[in-house]
């Protein structure tokens, strides 16, 4: 009511958070980032459905969650500049890489930062540090302790099990060897303005490139990567999207083998899992075996991205980039 800009509640280590911080940042929308620590509990609750973060604010006092609803929300509100690509194909792919970096980054950075104790650690200290902002030795470290031993429990949510972690940690290396060159030459994904895609992915890669060990990946092997990670924090408009054509060369590899090769047939298996009130499923990902319990949030998106998909208006465009990147058949199939 009395509030003109937004808040936005987040904390740091949250990919979601920051990646709805930066887009604020880059759209130049007046906000407040509050971190979400138990001072901010009683307010976040009052406009909080539910127990997520980000939580946005408007100056109506409306509370929004759901980081990609957020974004589709602010960008009516703020069309200019637009994160929509001009060239439709872009387009779309900047949407299904939004996707992947929510649910397939997601795990890169959750199965990541708490499958080694040097990681576990690190993350544990920094969220106990927001939690508990008063404590410090000893009385910290049992708080870090508490919250590492609740983390490395909960890593089979997002699918991090002895039999995933190797299709995990492989498809984050792949991810960065075959990103580095595309970014090499143009400081964002499509282009010289960031796209929706940029946001999405950039939440989970900036949170793993926070943590020892993927950190360290980044840093060493992934420079432009990396260059691109800090750009983001503060994303700013240098120039102009670059049509499909221009961008073709060196993300289709990242098209075909994480996103037609992992990610659409995981959701699909996932999806399916869901309707069928399965407790675990499998599914056979480049050759491998992985399975998980079926994440509910993940097969809504996935019928969002096919109602997307059957919508797009110039298929005959479109159709052979998804065809030759194995994604077409995953995005043809009914959900329901
Ligand atoms: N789909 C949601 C996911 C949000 C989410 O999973 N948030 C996590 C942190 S990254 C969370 O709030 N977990 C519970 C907590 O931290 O209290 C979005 O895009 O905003």
């Amino acid at each position: 009511m009395e509030n003109e800009s937004y808040r936005i509640f987040g904390v740091e280590l949250s990919p979601y958070s920051v990646k709805v911080r930066s887009y604020f940042r880059y759209k130049q929308i007046p906000h407040e980032w509050i971190i979400r620590g138990p001072s901010e509990m009683e307010t976040f609750q009052r406009y909080a459905k539910l127990p997520l973060i980000p939580l946005v604010v408007t100056p109506e006092d409306v509370g929004l969650q759901d980081s990609t609803p957020i974004l589709e929300e602010m960008e009516k509100r703020y069309p200019e500049p637009s994160i929509y690509p001009a060239d439709p194909v872009s387009r779309f792919v900047s949407t299904l890489f939004e996707e992947f970096g929510d649910e397939w980054g997601n795990k890169w950075m959750f199965h990541f930062r708490w499958a080694r104790e040097v990681d576990q650690w690190s993350a544990a200290r920094r969220l106990g540090a927001v939690m508990a902002p008063e404590a410090s030795g000893d009385a910290l470290e049992a708080i870090a302790g508490g919250i590492r031993e609740r983390m490395i429990n909960r890593v089979w949510f997002v699918g991090s099990s002895p039999t995933t972690a190797p299709i995990i940690e492989r498809t984050f290396v792949r991810g960065l060897e075959i990103l580095d060159p595309h970014l090499t030459d143009r400081p964002y994904l499509f282009g010289s303005r960031p796209a929706l895609g940029d946001f999405g992915l950039w939440g989970q890669l900036y949170n793993a490139g926070t943590d020892p060990t993927c950190g360290e990946l980044i840093r060493k092997h992934s420079p432009s990567i990396q260059a691109w990670i800090e750009r983001m924090l503060t994303p700013r408009v240098e120039g102009e999207f670059e049509g499909w054509e221009a961008l073709s060369p060196t993300l289709t590899p990242f098209l075909g083998e994480l996103i037609g090769g992992h990610f659409l047939p995981w959701s699909d298996a996932n999806a399916k899992a869901i309707e069928f009130n399965q407790d675990i499923f499998q599914v056979e990902l480049a050759g491998h075996p992985y399975e998980q319990k079926p994440q509910k949030y993940h097969a809504r998106s996935l019928a969002q991205l096919r109602q997307n998909y059957a919508a797009f208006p110039e298929k005959e465009r479109l159709n052979p980039v998804l065809q030759t990147s194995g994604c077409l058949d995953w995005l043809q199939r009914a959900t329901d």
